[in-house]
Formats: C-alpha cells, structure tokens, sequence
C-alpha cells in the first residue's frame, strides 16, 4: 500500500490520511480531469534530480487546455509546489502525481463552475515492469481493445478518463499471463503500450509510432533525441503487427516504465528473444542521464 506523509491540495499541504474529497466530486463521475506522473532520481552526488519537471508541467497545462479547466496557479507555482512534496514527504527519489479534478458542486455532464482543484502527491516507485522486466525484458500480448480514437479521446491530453481503454487492455493480457499490453489504433497499426510508447530496431534503425493516436511521451522525446544524437536513425512512421514480429529489438518507454525492454510479442520471441545492443545502450545513457553521471543531457534535470 503506498503512504507517504503529506499531499499537496489546493495550494496547501495537508496530512497523507486528511487529503479526501467529496463523493460528488465530478471527475469521479465522469472522468473529466487530467494528470501526470513525474520521476525524481538520486544522483550519485547525493542530490535529487526532477526529469524533466518543465515539460511534464507544460503537458498538464496543456492537458487542462485541451479539456477546458482553467488551472487556478501559474505553472511556476506548480512547479514549486512539486518539488517541495519531496522534501515534505523525505523522498530523495519516487514517483509524483499531480493531477487536476473537477470538484463536487452541480452534477451532470456539463461541470458549471465547479472548483478546478489540484493535488500532488508523491511516493516511492520501483521499477514499473518488475526488476526482472527492466533488465530481462517483458512478454506482451496485443490487447483485442482499440487505442482510443482520435476524435473519441483527446490523445494528446492525459485525461483521467482516457485510462479506461489502458486498463480495460492491461487487465485482458494480464488475465492471460502476459505483463504488459499493446494497443493497434483504429486504422489496425501500432499504437502504443497502456502506459509507455513503443519503439522498434531493424537492422540498427530505430522505428517508432508518430504522434497521432498516442500521448506524446516525454520520455519517448529524450529517447529520439539521445537516440540521433548517438549517430542512430529515428523515424516517426505508422508500423504493423508483423513488422514488429519480425523486430530484431522492441522496447517501451515512459515515467514509470522508463525503458523496458520486451522480449516477446504474441508469443513470438523479438530477435534473440533478449534485450538487443541498441536497447541497452540507451538504457544505459538514460539512467546515467537520470542519474546525474553524464552532463550530456543536464538541462533536463531540476536539482531540488
Ligand atoms: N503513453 C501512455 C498511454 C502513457 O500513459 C504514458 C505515461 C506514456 C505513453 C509515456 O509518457 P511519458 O511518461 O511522458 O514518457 N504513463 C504514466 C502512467 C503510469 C501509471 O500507471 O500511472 C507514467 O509513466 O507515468
């Protein structure tokens, strides 16, 4: 169970057990409200290190722009304020979670002027796919669910509700043994993972899925970048299920995730059936990148 000691509400912190709402809270009802997960890592020097703070800041406001909440702060105070819920819940390293709700007041679908209301939390994560997963790699299994469509689910937001096609998918390949699920969008082609975005290498060349049916990960952006700056060819194009079968190597990416290799597809092993060269060379650089070891990349990080 995850417990910490303090959550951000409202502009004020309150105690891990005190941070409740209303059961007529809308967002409950109706899904309409947006978030992020955020990563902090301990860098060998000691100091904490948010990835990418900005950016996953942005991304909220830009969540909030898309579903019509007017987030009551400036970006800055958010970016204050998750910072500060390390240091108030004597994290050096985990996992944070702020997330924008519509609050109780009228119901229906059309939210009035309830209160926009937001709380950050943080706790301790490990690894999102086990240990095992993120040095062996995982099985997936293609999920029978759809990524949610383009003009159904606002994809370029992270709205809570949006997380009922990833878990509706996450639960059927679980159910059947796998650890993790993928989604083709509506047109039949690879969309991306219930939590992570999906890269593929053929032949040293890097593939992955263009922003249309998925979230624009910012993880996936670091990849790209380390990816080209390390003499690798990246392409943003659409691929098939069986361009993946035939993949010498796959891989997810995401906060939580990070970079999960994955072995196998559908019961087909992907290239030896292990994490392949390139997957670990930029498995390698992004967590000494996280980690504060290469300087390459230090603009992304926020020492707190
Ligand atoms: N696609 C989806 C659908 C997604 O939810 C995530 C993040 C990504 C891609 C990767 O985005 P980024 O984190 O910016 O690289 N998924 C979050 C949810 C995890 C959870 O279970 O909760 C995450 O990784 O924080």
């Amino acid at each position: 169970m995850i417990r910490e000691k303090k959550i951000w509400l409202d502009g004020k912190l309150v105690d891990w057990d005190e941070a409740n709402v209303h059961i007529l809270t809308h967002t409950l009802h109706y899904g309409m409200g947006v978030f992020e997960g955020i990563r902090c890592y301990k860098s060998d020097d000691g100091r904490s290190a948010i990835f990418r703070l900005r950016e996953h800041t942005r991304r909220l406001f830009d969540s909030a722009h898309i579903s019509q909440m007017e987030i009551p702060f400036t970006q800055d105070e958010i970016n204050e304020a998750t910072a500060s819920i390390l240091k108030e819940n004597d994290l050096s390293e985990g996992y944070i979670r702020p997330l924008v709700f519509i609050g109780d007041g009228a119901m229906g679908l059309h939210p009035g002027k309830n209160k926009i209301r937001v709380a950050i939390a943080g706790w301790t994560w490990g690894a999102y796919l086990g240990d095992d997963g993120l040095e062996n790699g995982i099985r997936t299994k293609i999920s029978s669910f759809a990524r949610n469509y383009v003009n159904a689910g606002m994809t370029k937001a992270k709205i809570v509700g949006n997380y009922v096609n990833s878990t509706l998918a996450k639960r059927e390949v679980v159910a059947a043994g796998y650890d993790e699920a993928l989604l083709l969008d509506t047109d039949g082609y690879l969309s991306e993972g219930s939590g992570e975005n999906i890269f593929i290498v053929r032949d040293g060349e890097i593939k992955t899925t263009p922003n249309t049916s998925i979230l624009k990960g910012i993880t996936r952006d670091s990849i790209i970048e380390i990816a080209r700056d390390n003499g690798l060819k990246v392409t943003e194009e659409r691929f098939t299920r069986d361009e993946l079968y035939i993949a010498d190597e796959c891989f997810l990416t995401g906060t939580a995730a990070e970079i999960t290799p994955v072995r196998e597809v559908d019961d087909r092993a992907i290239g030896t059936g292990k994490p392949g060269p390139v997957t670990k060379k930029l498995q390698k650089i992004f967590f000494d990148t996280v980690k504060g070891r290469d300087k390459t990349y230090e603009r992304w990080l926020n020492y707190v």
